[in-house]
């Protein structure tokens, strides 16, 4: 069980909104792979030639056969202790949002409830014509450049780079971040802008940034806390101290 510093500790007992901002690294005890750092997609496969729209118009075919490959990872993975804690933390505090960058949907399957997506969703696709939404989990498109009945091609619902992120899902993540009294940034390199404003924004709202990863990141800096290690295994513990926290208040209130 891992010991946590005792300012941490005032500061979840105070808190009433708490944000999660998560990235690759919350996923990987579920068996997907990063983009960058030593096991990271990126090392093997360069970002240029499948996440971005020339890309895709130079070979839809390839992109897809990429996609269709994480769609399969991410359809056999499961929620980790990380996802399933982070949803628990609804029971103990009324404001609780998850801000992602992950396109897994593995919160929203661990019973998170606010989740703000600022990266798409690998379970959603549209086409680039006419705007139809084309929504299979398991998607099997019959094709290996599938098509819309108007013609156009159909693409994963995915920012890529260049890309402007979902402007109601980043509004909200803003405000979030505006009001929130704890910010636990989690498995993320924290490189890629704007997604990366989150955490600079509730730390200047006032937020006590606590970093979870398992190395030092470009946000290290800012963090109040920093605790390193494998989400999966720290953030069960916070969950236990958290719990304790709430026992406490109750006896003494009895
Ligand atoms: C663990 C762990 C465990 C492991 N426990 N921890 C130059 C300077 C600044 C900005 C730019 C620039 N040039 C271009 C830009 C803008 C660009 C950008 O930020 N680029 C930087 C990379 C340089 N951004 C954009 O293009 C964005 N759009 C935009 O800016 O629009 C405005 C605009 C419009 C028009 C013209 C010009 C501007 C869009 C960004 C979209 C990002 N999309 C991707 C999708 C890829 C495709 C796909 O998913 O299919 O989103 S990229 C990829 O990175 C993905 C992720 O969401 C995102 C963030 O990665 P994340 O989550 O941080 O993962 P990793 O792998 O980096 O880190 C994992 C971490 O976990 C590591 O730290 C590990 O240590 C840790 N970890 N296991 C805890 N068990
Ligand atoms: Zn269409």
């Amino acid at each position: 069980m891992n010991s946590f510093k005792p300012e941490f500790i005032e500061k979840l007992k105070r808190a009433e909104s708490i944000v999660f901002f998560t990235g690759a690294g919350v996923s990987a005890e579920s068996g997907i792979s990063t983009f960058r750092g030593t096991d990271g997609i990126w090392n093997r496969l360069k970002p240029e030639e499948l996440a971005n729209f020339d890309a895709f118009m130079r070979n839809p075919e390839r992109v897809w056969e990429w996609y269709q490959y994480r769609k399969q990872i991410i359809h056999q993975s499961k929620p980790n202790a990380a996802h399933i804690a982070i949803a628990e933390f609804q029971n103990y505090f009324n404001d609780v949002v998850v801000v992602t960058q992950n396109v897994d949907n593995l919160h929203r399957r661990a019973g998170s409830k606010v989740i703000y997506e600022l990266h798409g969703n690998i379970e959603r696709n549209y086409c680039i014509k006419c705007k139809t939404e084309y929504n299979q989990p398991d998607l099997s498109f019959p094709d290996k450049k599938p098509k819309c009945k108007c013609g156009g091609l159909i693409r994963p619902d995915i920012v890529w780079f260049g890309e402007m992120l979902p402007e109601d899902q980043f509004s909200a993540s803003e405000a979030a971040a505006q009001r929130c009294d704890i910010i636990f940034v989690v498995g993320t390199s924290a490189v890629v802008y704007p997604a990366a404003q989150i955490p600079l924004l509730a730390k200047r709202f006032g937020a006590y940034l606590v970093e979870i990863n398992l190395e030092r990141t470009e946000i290290s800096s800012l963090a109040d806390c920093s605790l390193l290690g494998k989400a999966g295994e720290i953030f069960p513990d916070i969950l236990k101290e958290v719990k304790q926290i709430r026992s406490t208040e109750k006896l003494n209130r009895e």
